[in-house]
This record gives C-alpha cells, structure tokens and sequence, in this order.
C-alpha cells in the first residue's frame, strides 16, 4: 500500500501508537555500574591496545551508586520501561561463591524500577563473564552453559517477580564475530573452530534457559519461587510486586539490514542474501520455538560488495554511500532500514511480537541525536501501520556509557554524563523523546522538522 494511503502525514496529527506500546531506555551492567572488577572485559581492558585512548571502565558513570537518580529522570521523561542487566560476576565473582550483598544490591535497583512503575526488561548476559568463567574457555567450553543455567536459575528465584521480560543473551553474533572472528573483543581470538563452538554453545545456553525459566516461573510453578524470595512478606513490602501474568523470554538481536551494493549485480545480491540470512535468521532458526518475542537491537545498515579473494570480509564489510549522515562513530543514519527490517522479520515469523530492545546514536551532535529519534521512530510507525507487531521500543541509552573496546568518547546517552563530577545533564533530545512517550506517538510538529535539516529541539 504506497505510504501515502496509510499515513496522512498532511493532516497534521498525531501517528499514534498502539496503546500500551512501551517507550523505554536500555543500559548494561559493565558499561554503566563501575567496578565490576571480576568479569573478562575488566581484564581485557588492562592489555595495551585494546581500548582507545588506553581508558578503563574503572568508576564508569558509578551509576551502582546512582541507580535511583538515574531510574528517577527516566521517569521524568515519561519511559514506561527500562531495559537493565544483571552482572554475573558480581553475582558469582567465584566459582560457586554467590554474593549476598550483591543479590540484595540488584533486589533493590530492580524494587527501585517497580516502585516507580516501570516495566522491567532483564537481561542475564550482556557481553560479560565472570573472570573464573573465562578461565575455564568461556563459551567455547560446553561447561559455561551449564554454568549459565545455573546462575539463570539463581537470578530466577531471587528476583523472578520484578521480571516482566528476560533477555537470555544480547547480541549472540557480535560476541562472536568480534570476540573469535576478529580478535577484538575478549578473548581475542581469530578461530573459526572457537566461532563456531562459541555459536553453538549460545544457541544451547538459550534454549536451555528459555525452558529454565518457564518451568520455573509459569504459574503452577510460581508459588514456590514466591516463597523462596518472600514477597509478600518483609521484603515484597519495600515495592509491590505484582510479578507478570505471563513470563516473556527472548533474545537481544542485533539485526542488520543488508543490501547490495551494486543494485544489479546479481554476486553482490547473493552475498547481501547470505549476510542477512547469517546475522538476521540463523540464531533465530536454530532457536525456533524458544522466543516469546523477537528483541530487535538496530544499528546497521550494510551494502555488501564481493571482492576476491575475501569471501567473510565480503559477508561483512560495510560499503557507506558517501552522502549519507553518520553518526560520531562513523555508523551510517538509515531510517528506513528498521522498518525493511521489521517488515522482513514479521513476514519470516509473523506471530512472534517485537521489542526494539535498541537502537540509538552516538554523538555529541543533539539535534542529529533528535532527528535521529524522530525519523526512526516514524519508520517503526509504518512498519507497524503495514502490519508488524512492534509492541516497544527501547533506546539505547539512558546515560552515557563505556563502549566497549572504542572507550567513553561515543556519548549515546539521552542524559549526559561528566565523568569528572558524575554530574547527570537531561540532554535536549531526551525532552523530545519524552515528548513522543507522553503521546504515546509523534506529534506531528516533530515531524515537520525531519527533512528539513532543522532540529526539533528548537521547537520544544
Ligand atoms: O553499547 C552497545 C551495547 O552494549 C550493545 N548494542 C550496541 C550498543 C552500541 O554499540
């Protein structure tokens, strides 16, 4: 159906969502907490040469200590959900040694969520591994999913009720792609054969949890773990849990919409095809039956050339058009790829709802940062409008954050971080993102500005 039929852009409304559509923000334990001194990446980041500038995560934006302030502006801004995760090193910073303090440490973050109402999004592994766990050969070693069920099911009775939704793993192709094909994540390495376990591996610590956790926590099953955690009693007194009708369990995907890079050339078509079918759809068919929902992290848009001689290189190197906008970190700004995306995926499993689990920008830039919000937003809309089942969307992030291997320059936070006096400033952007969440749409006033190069915020 051409747009014009099912978005009267001209009619100067509001594109509004479907009701309880969730508006969230989305962080990760290592890149915000500070100090999480008994995971990989903190011993990754001490080799020279593998975070730019040689910065640590260190105190990171100490949001350990913050967590209520930081959980207070995200209410501020009218979010109805955040998307967190638990740190397994702190958790289990030695072999069978679970700590206490740290288990009534997330209790409370995740009472602080409920008490401000959020719907809460917890994810047990963002990247990180308990050093002990490395150790042992990470996920090469078929021992860590055993590992991993057990502190899923840890995690599961003691904070099973604050959970409307679990992400098993996020991002199981970046871990990897980055940590076993290209040698730049933890542990380094350039092993096809350690990709490959490493995939496999994944694949088993998902499905295994996935059953874990409804077993677990489906109602028949329930009662017990309410009782094991005492809600109700002393500690359920601090926040009212209502734990979920229905347990929601999925994955955090990075999905990739690829194109060719010469429209005609039917070698670059096929390799565009094989890309996407590696990055978008083998995790998920190799995990069929195991999602309640699809959790879409939204980046990258690649065109995909063959060259000789490099047949992976050519599945994954990005081919930019000169012209287009990119973010501070050189990622390519193409709206309309989420909702080619979204439109793929719903057409391959339609009666799987989706969660935009991320998707935001990196860059010092705030009117880029709220076009950048406004015309992706407007793209899930069309999705949605041609059909999809988009039932949230989380950007990423709430604060500014230690990315990885590239350090703290890439500020993707709607709240900025001094990382000298750990001052927290609501950026410009996040009043517009605000904006769409308290209408539960896009007003149609942000939208004149996309297109025209001028920032919404000038409006606001
Ligand atoms: O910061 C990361 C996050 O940890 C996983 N998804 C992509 C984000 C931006 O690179």
């Amino acid at each position: 159906m051409p747009r014009s039929q099912t978005h009267p852009l001209h009619r100067h409304e509001t594109l509004r969502f479907p009701k309880d559509f969730l508006w969230g923000a989305a962080t990760s334990s290592h890149q915000v907490e500070g100090w999480n001194e008994h995971n990989d990446w903190w011993e990754w980041e001490k080799r020279v040469g593998s975070i730019a500038r040689g910065e640590r995560s260190g105190r990171s934006a100490d949001h350990y200590h913050h967590y209520e302030h930081d959980f207070d502006l995200a209410k501020q801004l009218n979010l109805g959900a955040y998307r967190l995760s638990l740190e397994w090193s702190r958790l289990e910073p030695h072999k069978n040694g679970w700590d206490r303090h740290e288990v009534e440490h997330y209790q409370n973050v995740l009472c602080a969520l409920k008490a401000r109402g959020f719907k809460v999004m917890l994810t047990l592994m963002h990247f990180t591994l308990p050093q002990w766990v490395a150790e042992e050969g990470g996920w090469e070693n078929l021992a860590t999913v055993k590992y991993f069920e057990r502190y899923a099911e840890f995690a599961v009775k003691n904070f099973g009720p604050y959970v409307d939704f679990w992400v098993t793993v996020n991002e199981p192709l970046i871990a990897v792609t980055l940590g076993y094909l290209r040698g730049r994540w933890p542990p380094g390495k350039k092993s096809l054969l350690g990709a490959f376990q490493t995939f496999l591996n994944l694949t088993r610590a998902h499905k295994r949890v996935y059953h874990l956790i409804h077993q677990l926590l489906d109602k028949e099953k329930r009662s017990a773990v309410m009782k094991i955690m005492g809600v109700g009693g002393k500690r359920g007194a601090v926040c009212v849990v209502r734990p979920p009708r229905q347990v929601q369990v999925g994955v955090a995907h990075n999905i990739v919409s690829v194109s060719a890079y010469r429209k005609h050339s039917l070698v670059d078509s096929l390799f565009a095809r094989l890309s996407d079918f590696l990055w978008n759809h083998l995790f998920i068919s190799m995990t069929r039956r195991t999602h309640d929902f699809l959790g879409v992290n939204y980046y990258f848009h690649q065109r995909l050339k063959r060259e000789k001689g490099k047949f992976f290189r050519s599945l994954v190197d990005v081919y930019r058009e000169e012209t287009r906008e990119t973010s501070d970190i050189g990622w390519e700004i193409f709206p309309q790829g989420i909702s080619e995306a979204l439109l793929d995926l719903s057409a391959e499993y339609p009666k799987i709802p989706i969660y935009i689990t991320e998707n935001g920008i990196a860059t010092v830039n705030d009117d880029k940062r709220s076009r950048f919000i406004v015309s992706y937003i407007k793209e899930i809309y069309h999705a949605i409008q041609a059909g999809v089942d988009v039932r949230g969307y989380f950007y990423w992030s709430l604060i500014d954050n230690f990315e990885w291997e590239k350090g703290f320059s890439p500020r993707f936070g709607l709240i900025e971080i001094d990382y000298k006096t750990l001052r927290r400033r609501v950026r410009p952007a996040a009043r517009v993102y605000a904006a769409i969440a308290k209408e539960n749409g896009l007003p149609h006033e942000l939208l004149r500005f996309i297109g025209h190069g001028v920032a919404p915020t000038e409006f606001l």
